[in-house]
């Protein structure tokens, strides 16, 4: 086998094999990213997470070019709502609930435009979509069992929310013994001060939960080996 790239990343370096690595794109959702979405029905400005789709369309590029798996994630609900829990329906005060009808279709609905990831970023043949009901991707999924299929060993992390889907995911992926580096500028976050934190919640105590870096240092540790 040849030898691991190596990225520059906090708290130290990250080394992966592309053959047994996934970029995982997480909820690059409409709902999410766009006005007229259930991020905006919760009462976030969405405008926030924009800056992340540039430098992520720059990494999936460089995920199809070097043949790696990329697993895009979808949160969202069936049509008839009986995988969404009354405890996450009925939670808060949002303007609209999941399942109400919405600019963009019903709000997190699976089948609906607003549902579906953004053009910019959207799946192409032979990558895999993963529809969540959660915030983590291994709740009520089978991404564990398309990762052993795929034998896949690490996963580079982007997308959003930052301290939501991206942690959850990220968390659950740790214990379950994968190594997550997450690219700082492509996760992103409604709120500064929970993307800031959030990052460095990942880092600290030695790598608690994986390895942060921006993306311009893992694309160089991937186009060195091409
Ligand atoms: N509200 C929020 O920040 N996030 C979510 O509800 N889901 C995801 O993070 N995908």
């Amino acid at each position: 086998m040849s030898d691991p790239l190596l990225v520059e990343a906090e708290p130290y370096a990250y080394a992966f094999d592309p053959r047994h690595t996934a970029l995982l794109l997480i909820d690059m959702q409409r709902d999410f990213v766009e006005p007229g979405g259930f991020g905006e029905t919760l009462g976030n400005d969405v405008s926030m997470l924009q800056q992340v789709i540039a430098p992520l369309r720059d990494v999936l590029d460089g995920a199809r070019k070097a043949g790696m798996t990329v697993i895009h994630t979808r949160e969202g609900h069936l049509p008839d709502l009986s995988d969404c829990p009354p405890a996450k329906l009925n939670r808060g005060a949002p303007s609209m609930r999941i399942g109400d009808p919405g600019p963009k279709g019903r709000i997190l609905i699976r089948g609906e435009y607003g549902h579906d990831i953004i053009d910019e970023l959207a799946p192409i043949e032979g990558e895999i979509v993963i529809d969540k009901p959660g915030k983590g991707a291994f709740y009520a999924t089978d991404l564990a069992q398309v990762l052993q299929a795929g034998d896949i060993r690490s996963l580079i992390v982007t997308g959003v929310t930052t301290e939501v889907c991206v942690h959850t995911t990220v968390r659950e992926a740790n214990d379950r013994g994968y190594e997550c580096l997450v690219l700082s500028d492509c996760v992103g976050s409604y709120f500064a001060e929970f993307q800031r934190y959030g990052l460095q919640m990942i880092a600290a105590q030695g790598g608690i939960f994986g390895w942060v870096a921006p993306s311009v240092n893992y694309l160089k540790a991937l186009e060195a080996r091409s």
